[in-house]
Formats: C-alpha cells, structure tokens, sequence
C-alpha cells in the first residue's frame, strides 16, 4: 500500500467512533447462511460490513441478499412500538394499552362466538422455538383449532408427498456432501442457481466430477445453464413427463428389481397403470420430444448413484403432490435412494421452511411432526403442556381455507405472525376483501406490510439480528441463530410477544419463558419419539458442532446425515409407489379463446417473496425497482407488445400493469412474471383460487391469461 492510501485509512479509521459485531444468519432463504454483520459508527453515518462465516452448509459462502439484508433491518421505516388504529390512523401506544386492547377482543370474540372464532396465522421464516410456540398458543392459549401458516403455500406439496411415500418428510434425504459425487442429477421444477445461490457449488463440483444434469423448466434460467438436458415442459404436465420417464424404465428393463421387491410397496399395480399410457401422448401433453424423454429415464436409470431434486415450479400445482409422487416413483424404482450419492430432495423455501412445519404449525399438526388426530400423539403432548388431552383442540384448514372462513365469517379474529397473505395468497383480491371483513385483526411484523395495513393493532417483532433461536435449514440441519444486537426501540421477539399475549389472556403459567434455549428445552421434549426427534440437540452442542441433522434422539447421537438406508419410515418399512394419471381429476385452468397464454410466476435472484424487506434494500431494489413480464419476441409481435413497456395482463380474477421484456428463454405459449411487488404489481391478483385436494398448495405455477398493451 503506497503511504497516501495508508495515511488515507488511518484517517478513516479514526472518524470510527465505536465498531461492534454481530454473528447470525441470513433471513431469507432455506440455505441460513451464518455471517457476521460488523457495525461501524463514524460521526455522521453507520456503515455496515457482512461476510460470511464458515459451517457445515454454506462454508462460508454469502449471496448478494445476504450481504445487503442488514438494510431492511436497520431501515428507518421499521416500527418500534405497538401501532393501534383510531380513526383509520396508526397511533403509537404503550404495549399495556395494545395487550389490553387485544386481551378484551379476544375475550369478546370467544365468548360470543366460541374459541373456534379466533384464528392463528404463522410463519416457517420464525424460528423453531416461535413456530413450536404459535402451535402451543394457538391450541392451550386460545384453545382454538384454527391455525395454519405461509408455509402451506410452499412445502405442502413437497411434504405431503414425501409423508406419504416414505412415512417421513425431511427435505432432502441425503447430505448436500453427497452431491458432488452423484453421476445423474435431474432438476424439476426449480432455480437454485436464484433461490438458494450458495447450494451451486455442490452442483458445480458434481458437474466437474462428470454428473449429467438434467432440467425441467419451462424457460431458461440461471440454473438450466448447468444443465446437458433441458425439458422446455409445457407448464403444470410434469405428473405426466415423470410418468413417462417411468414406463421407458419399466418398458426398457431398466428398473432397480431387487430394490424394488424388498424395499416398496404398489409395484404391479404400477406396472399396470404405466402399461396403459401412451408415450407419443404424453410427449404430446408436455410438449417435450420423445427422445428427450427417454434421454433422461435412461440416464438416470442406467447410472450407478443419482440424485432427483424438486421445487415449487411442479409442487405449486393443484396436482402438487401427485406430481411429486410421480417423480418418487422414478427415483424408487431405480433404487436411487438410501444409498451414498443417491436420494431425493424437495428444496426447501424459506429460511426455517423445514422446522417450522415440523412442530405445530400446520392444521393437522402436533410437535415432533405429530398428528392431531392420533390419540397417542395428543395424549403425550397433552401431558409436555400439563392439560388434559380433551382440552387439545382437533384439526383445522389450511390457510387460504382459514381466509375462506374469515369470508364467511366463521372465523371473526385473526392473530397473524411473520407473513403477507395480501400480497402472497392466491386471487388476492378476494384475500384482501376477506381480511377487511375481521372485526379483530392483530398482525406482528417488521414493518407496515400489505396486509399489517388493515390490522387493528400491529406489534412490533425483532429481526435476525437480534433475535436468537434454532432455524432447520435445507438439508434438515439444526443450526443455532445467535442474535445479539439490541431490539429498536420498544420491538420485542415474537416469542416475547406470544408470552405476553397468553399471560394477558390469563395463560401466563403455560407461557413461563424467559429465554428462546429454555423454549428450545420444552421443544426437545415434545419432538422426543416423533419422526423430527430433536430431544438430542441442545445450544450447547449446536455452538460446539456448528448444527446436526435430525433425527437426533440421544445427547451422544452424531445426527443423521442420510434417511432411509436401511428402512423407510411407514410401519413396515417400506415406501409406497403410487398411482398417478396423467391428467388431474380436477382439471386445471388451460388457456383459452379469452385467455390465452399461460402464466407461470416465480422468483429472481435480488429479491425475497413479497417484497417487504427486499424493497427497503436500496442494493437489492436497485437491481430490480420494478416487477416485469418475461414474454417471447414472437408472442409479443402476436399481441403487439413492444419491449419495455408498460403492458396489461389479465385473468378472470383481475389485472395487473408490468413491464414488458422480450426473451427467447421464455415458451411462446407462457408469460413469467416474479412475484415480490404489490398494488398493481401483484402477480396473485391473477392466480385462482384452486387447491391441490391432498394438501391445499394453491396453483401458483398456473393459470390463463391475456396481454395487452396500454
Ligand atoms: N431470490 C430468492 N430466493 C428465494 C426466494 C425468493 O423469493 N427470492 N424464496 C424462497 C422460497 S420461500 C422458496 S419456496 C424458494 C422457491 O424456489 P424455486 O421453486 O426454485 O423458485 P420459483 O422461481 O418459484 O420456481 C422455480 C422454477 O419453476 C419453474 N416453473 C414454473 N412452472 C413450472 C412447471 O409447470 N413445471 C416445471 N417443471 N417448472 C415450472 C419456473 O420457471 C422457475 O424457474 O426459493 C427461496 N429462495
Ligand atoms: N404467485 C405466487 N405466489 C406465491 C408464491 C409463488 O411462487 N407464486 N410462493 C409462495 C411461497 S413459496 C411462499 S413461502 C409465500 C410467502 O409469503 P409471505 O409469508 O407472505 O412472505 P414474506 O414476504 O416473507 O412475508 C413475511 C412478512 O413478515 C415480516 N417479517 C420478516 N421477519 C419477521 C420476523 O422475524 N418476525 C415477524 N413477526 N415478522 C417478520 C416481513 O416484513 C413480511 O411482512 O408466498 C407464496 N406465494
Ligand atoms: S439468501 Fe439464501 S443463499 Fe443468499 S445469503 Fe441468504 S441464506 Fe444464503
Ligand atoms: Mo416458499
């Protein structure tokens, strides 16, 4: 360093009048990678520096969200004291007046019209002591059945698949170590190289060591570039496509037999539906060429370890789970699971997405990944929480059910914790006109969302740096959030606030907390015999070995890294193939003479879900102020749109006003449009309200619209 540039720094750093650090985790996607945030303070300014540090997972690795989240976080616009509406006006008050405000409508509510009338809406970017919490509150606090969370709008399809198949859903079955040394890897229906940019290395290294990459998507992304094959699949066919890899492996002799005889259930009766499909029209319906097809099967197939990943692109369909079982079928009958460098894995979303639907969360749903509806299950939980287990409330809905009910009126009050259903539930604006009709609505947030905007009182919540507590990232790892910065203003953690809720409504005595580890502690408990059995994870052994892979049900248990070697999780021990048509009984929406393209929505690299936080990062907007539609050259010139303009798209539900981008990546029969802006922007105000029958994932991935210019 020459000494003016020497004598520059010394300058500068004199101006530094205080620096402090700060370890945590990154609040966005399922990868949690853990960083340090270090916090400069010069006379006029702060400055904030982010750099990642190593763990088992991300070793170190940061994207560009990651480095700039500390903006939302430390934005201005954050609220620091509970918000109570008067007059239509937000108005600061005490977090006595806001508790007691909130104390005498819930009261009011149940008493009028029973406990079933206040509702709980939750969050998988919570942490697992939060989102274990939510569930307790929900059934002990407010004693209602009602509660459901973001998370079914993201990992049902996946879970519920994966439960059904295996007896056990863990995001990925494997270790992400294993993939740099699998020979096949297909990729269904998801944009890693966007959504979870730090998992690419381990795909970098595969394809180094000689992995055949396999894509299905219907337009190119960052991530279909790694890949030798992409199937540019009409959108929604891919119960069909995975049908038809399955009948070239069956036709072909080049199923796994052994595997398939001592380890499945459901072969002939498979063989017998697969008999019966046609692959010219299943080539047909996807629109992806024969050979193509069979290009992939016979890979996969034929090589000695692979790996089969899936994601939202054919999980969020109302065939979610069936196309999901389709593709495990593939992945059984060549015995491509339970093995080093082969497995399955459904790419988990949101930073706890895989914890936070393990523990209470769900409708149907008890800790430990327990049933509500099983006796045993409710007995041992009954007796962690001291009630008698008739006090346990039974199953509820999912939640765009639960916003249904708000329409209807069965449910009166709502308690809703880290989400933005007005922007991110599907047809939106019937979502919107729903939460206008609560006579009680109580929303816990960072900032003034969407939807904490029709709230009666919003309360607010910490953020990832200064709320510590256990997150499950995507390959089903416990890892500890340390969080040490002092909440702004009067903000309070979430699980602080569901305390003093319960302790308002005269529940304190089951709420006693004082720390999230004293929380976690109970959550051990309750999860220990459950298939997610964390009883032998502490914070202690989580500081020490970085995180541990569940199930994990001894204080000496090393974790486990790989599920199913030797056993699937059903009662004997086999997993299940299933039967699935090539099209669904319920028919989804096609495109029409009024309607006629279809519209695919997903995600780019800079922004996170709705937006909320991501818009407040001036680094993060920057690359993406506005919302646009991905729309081919030669559609365009069909509809008269010029690029990078400002066009009209619209459904049957609504309409929304995008920027036009020509791009061949795109099918000429789709439009993609991403889904993190709101107002006119909002990509739901298109989506239908159609769920999936076996776990009520809407079709975000689908539906039929027109383009107009304006
Ligand atoms: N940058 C960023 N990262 C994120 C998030 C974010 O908002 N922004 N969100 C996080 C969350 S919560 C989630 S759930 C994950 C989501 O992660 P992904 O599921 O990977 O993301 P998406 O972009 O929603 O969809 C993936 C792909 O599905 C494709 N697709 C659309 N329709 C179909 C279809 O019918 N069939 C097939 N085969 N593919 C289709 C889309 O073109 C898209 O490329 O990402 C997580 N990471
Ligand atoms: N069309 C279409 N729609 C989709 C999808 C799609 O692919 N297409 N994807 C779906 C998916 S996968 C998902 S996961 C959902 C997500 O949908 P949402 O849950 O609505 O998404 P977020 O934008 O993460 O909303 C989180 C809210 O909580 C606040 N928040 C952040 N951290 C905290 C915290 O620690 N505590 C509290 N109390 N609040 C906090 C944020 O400010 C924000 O307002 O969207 C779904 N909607
Ligand atoms: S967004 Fe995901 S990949 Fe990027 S830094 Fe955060 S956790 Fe890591
Ligand atoms: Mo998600």
């Amino acid at each position: 360093m020459t000494e003016p540039m020497l004598r520059y720094f010394r300058d500068k750093l004199q101006d530094i009048q205080s620096e402090k650090t700060y370890e945590t985790q990154c609040p966005f996607c399922s990868m949690q990678c853990k960083m340090q945030l270090t916090e400069q303070t010069f006379a006029a300014r702060k400055k904030y520096t982010a750099i990642g540090i190593d763990n088992p997972t991300t070793h170190g690795r940061l994207c560009t969200k990651g480095m700039n989240a500390h903006q939302h976080a430390v934005h201005s616009s954050r609220i620091t004291r509970p918000l109570l509406k008067k007059n239509g006006e937000f108005v600061p008050v005490s977090w006595a007046e806001a508790l007691n405000r909130i104390k005498e409508q819930i009261n009011l509510i149940q008493t009028e019209h029973g406990n079933d009338a206040m509702a709980v809406y939750g969050s998988a970017s919570i942490t697992n002591e939060e989102a274990y919490l939510l569930g307790k509150f929900a059934r002990v606090g407010l004693q209602t059945k009602y509660i459901d969370y973001n998370g079914r709008l993201c990992m049902s399809a996946a879970a519920t698949a994966a439960g059904q198949t295996f007896g056990a859903d863990r995001g990925l079955t494997n270790p992400l170590s294993d993939i740099p040394h699998t020979r096949v890897i297909i990729l269904a229906g998801t944009n890693i190289a966007e959504c979870q940019p730090t998992i690419m290395p381990y795909f970098d290294k595969a394809k180094e060591n000689g992995a055949y990459i396999i894509a299905i998507d219907p337009r190119e992304t960052a991530t279909t570039k790694i890949a030798d094959l992409h199937l540019k699949i009409k959108p929604g066919t891919d119960a069909a496509l995975a049908n038809g890899l399955v009948k070239i492996c069956i036709d072909e002799q080049l199923t796994d037999k052994d595997f398939i005889r001592t380890r499945t259930n459901g072969f002939n009766k498979l063989k017998r539906h697969i008999d019966a499909l046609d692959l010219k029209e299943i080539s047909e319906q996807t629109s992806v060429p024969l050979e193509h097809i069979r290009k992939a099967a016979v890979k996969f197939a034929k090589e000695t370890s692979g790996m089969l990943f899936t994601a939202r692109g054919i999980e969020q369909q109302t065939d979610g789970t069936a196309a999901v079982k389709a593709f495990l079928n593939m992945v059984l009958i060549t015995g491509k699971i339970g093995k080093p460098f082969s497995g399955y894995g459904a790419i988990t979303g949101q930073g706890n997405g895989q914890g936070a639907r393990e523990h209470g969360q769900k409708a149907d749903q008890l800790p430990g990944y327990r049933s509500i509806e099983i006796e045993e299950h409710r007995a041992y939980i009954a007796k962690v929480w001291g009630i008698h287990q008739d006090e346990l409330p039974r199953k509820g809905v999912s939640a765009y059910e639960m916003i249904e009910k708000i329409d209807s009126g069965d449910i009166k009050g709502l308690f809703l914790m880290c989400s933005n259903p007005a922007v991110s539930g599907p047809n939106a604006n019937f979502v919107k006109q729903a939460i206008k009709k609560l006579r009680f609505f109580v929303a816990v947030d960072l900032f003034i969302s969407e939807t904490a905007a029709f709230a009666d009182v919003i309360l607010p919540a910490s953020s990832y740096l200064e709320d510590e507590g256990t997150m499950t990232n995507v390959e089903g790892r416990v890892t500890l959030r340390e969080a040490s910065r002092t909440c702004p203003g009067e903000a309070k953690h979430d699980w602080q606030i569901i305390c003093d809720i319960a302790s308002a409504l005269g529940k304190g005595h089951y709420f006693p907390y004082t720390s999230a580890e004293e929380i976690f502690n109970e959550l051990r408990e309750a999860s220990r015999g459950g298939i997610a059995d964390y009883s032998g994870i502490t914070y202690d052994r989580l500081r020490r070995e970085g995180g541990i892979q569940w199930p994990c049900p001894e204080a000496d248990h090393p974790g486990t890294g790989r599920l199913f070697e030797h056993s699937f999780a059903h009662p004997d021990h086999r997993a299940e193939l299933s039967v699935i048509p090539n099209e669904p009984a319920v028919p989804k929406e096609k495109p029409s003479a009024g309607y006629p393209l279809y519209l695919t929505t997903g995600r780019v690299m800079s922004h996170y879900l709705t937006g909320v936080q991501t818009r407040k990062s001036s680094a993060l907007a920057a690359r993406h102020f506005e919302s646009f539609v991905e729309i081919h050259p030669k559609t365009a010139a069909d509809y008269h749109i010029e690029d990078r303009v400002l066009v009209k798209i619209e459904s049957p539900r609504g309409s929304i006003t995008v920027r036009s981008r020509w791009s061949e990546k795109v099918r000429k029969d789709t439009l993609f449009v991403p889904i993190h802006w709101s107002d006119t922007q909002n990509v739901n105000d298109l989506i239908g309200e159609a769920l999936d029958p076996d776990c009520k994932m809407p079709g975000f991935k689908m539906c039929a619209v027109r383009i107009s210019p304006i």
